[in-house]
């Protein structure tokens, strides 16, 4: 008896661990990483032709610098096979101005002009950011997909390169802003489905044991 026992507390114990496991897989860290800070870093490139390239972790990706009228500041990033960006958080924004411009395109380069000569058939999207829009704290990847002109998108940013441009034109306030690059690798449908199943088929011969144990 004290064997049944014994091996109902075991399976129970592994299929916990399964399902534990799964939720881990699938759960967003609750932990944010700064890639990137102007004030450690360095100035973001001013060259369209060659932004600075930052490296996304997986989940939360903190993007910190400042711009300012002539101080456009050009980021490169890759999506791997499998990884998508799922939101862009506007975490903080400090400036006198009430808002400033963001605009992404597809490559490794910035081709799309700067300051007040953009030419949004070249991007994949464009937005305004800041406390004129009430955006400061919120997700603006699916505004950025909504830019007027642009190719558009609808989030999440799958697989590719991706060339961001956050500038300041309308005056000389500088501002200070801080990104979140938020990503996330989505279990497949199958892999839940075989989670699912052997979660069930668990529990169904810890159930069948238990009867057998009380009969
Ligand atoms: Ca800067
Ligand atoms: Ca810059």
């Amino acid at each position: 008896m004290r064997g049944l026992y014994k091996n109902n507390f075991r399976l129970l114990f592994l299929y916990t661990a399964a399902t534990i496991l799964a939720l881990t897989m699938s759960a967003r860290f609750a932990e944010s990483a700064t890639v990137y800070d102007e004030t450690i870093d360095g100035d973001l490139s001013n060259n369209p032709g060659n932004p600075t390239s930052i490296v996304l972790g997986l989940d939360n990706n903190q993007v910190i610098g400042s711009t300012i009228h002539a101080d456009p500041d050009l980021l490169h990033f890759n999506m791997p096979l499998g990884v998508r960006l799922d939101s862009l958080i506007l975490e903080s924004f400090t400036s006198d101005d009430n808002l400033g411009f963001i605009g992404i395109q597809s490559g490794s380069i910035w081709s799309a002009g700067l300051g007040g000569t953009i030419n949004p058939d070249n991007l994949l999207g464009w937005t305004h950011y800041g406390w004129g829009n009430g955006t400061v704290g919120t997700d603006i990847l699916d505004e950025l997909g909504l830019g007027a002109g642009a190719v558009g998108f609808t989030p999440p940013l799958l697989h590719g390169d991706y060339t961001i441009l956050i500038q300041q034109t309308g005056s000389w306030d500088s501002i200070d802003y801080t990104f979140n690059f938020a990503t996330n690798v989505p279990l497949p449908t199958s892999a839940w489905m075989g989670i699912i199943l052997l979660v069930s088929v668990g529990t169904i011969r810890v159930i069948r044991q238990r009867m057998r144990w009380l009969v």
